[in-house]
């Protein structure tokens, strides 16, 4: 393999995949069509998924770029019956009181087409929880403090890849946020350095579901091209 010295670092040669222009734009189109049928569902069985699938699921989403490759996240999987339990009443105790004194009126009406409320069953049902933590600094050997990079940035592309994989196994999920969501950090007892960024349930839909009819933006409306 070819390598190269970069300020004393190794770099190899790397042979990026590449198509035809008529298979790329076959590829490009399928990948989207296949995307666009990706839903966000509520209603999640608690028929289990292997436990392969989901480690498979957060190696994908550990492929993402990040601010000097400091991978700063950290993805708890919960599958204990008792965490759950405790998450899903922690969870639904600060969604009643946003859904009824902490979020506008507005906004209540912006969720009305969604139809989402306060009670969460997904949290204890769907056999995995993907609890996601950014990971806000790293400690040195001395346990000195060292900031990450665009922490933000990097754990919101490591969710979408997350959310991709989890669409590409055939199962479902939805980007709960409850808010304020620090009760996470006590339940699954997290280092400081950690905070939650946002929680999945993952697992089959269950056999029957609705969701609400929308449409996506348009390329015009998405896309300016100059
Ligand atoms: N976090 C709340 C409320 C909520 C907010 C938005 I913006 C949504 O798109 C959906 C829900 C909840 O999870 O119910």
């Amino acid at each position: 393999m070819k390598t190269k010295n970069v300020n004393g670092y190794l770099h190899e040669e790397y042979h990026p995949d590449r198509y035809e222009e008529a298979e790329m734009i076959q590829r490009s189109k399928d990948h989207y069509q296949w995307i666009d049928r990706r839903r966000t569902v509520r209603e999640i069985s608690d028929r289990p998924v292997p436990k392969e699938v989901i480690e498979n699921i957060i190696m994908s989403a550990s492929t993402a770029p990040s601010g000097a490759h400091k991978q700063p996240w950290t993805f708890c999987v919960v599958s204990n019956d008792v965490i759950k339990g405790k998450i899903r009443a922690a969870a639904e105790e600060e969604e009643r009181e946003s859904y009824a004194n902490r979020m506008s009126d507005r906004w209540l009406d912006d969720l009305k087409p969604i139809g989402t409320d306060d009670v969460k069953p997904f949290i204890e049902k769907a056999p995995y929880l993907i609890v996601v933590f950014k990971r806000v600094f790293e400690r040195d050997e001395e346990g000195k403090k060292h900031n990450n990079y665009y922490v933000n940035e990097s754990v919101g592309i490591a969710s979408g890849f997350l959310i991709s994989a989890i669409h590409n196994a055939g199962l479902v999920t939805l980007t709960h946020t409850p808010s304020p969501m620090n009760f996470l950090q006590n339940i699954l007892d997290r280092p400081d350095n950690e905070r939650p960024f946002l929680l999945l349930p993952v697992g089959y839909a269950e056999e029957e579901v609705y969701v609400p009819r929308l449409t996506r933006k348009s390329l015009d409306e998405a896309a300016v091209f100059y």
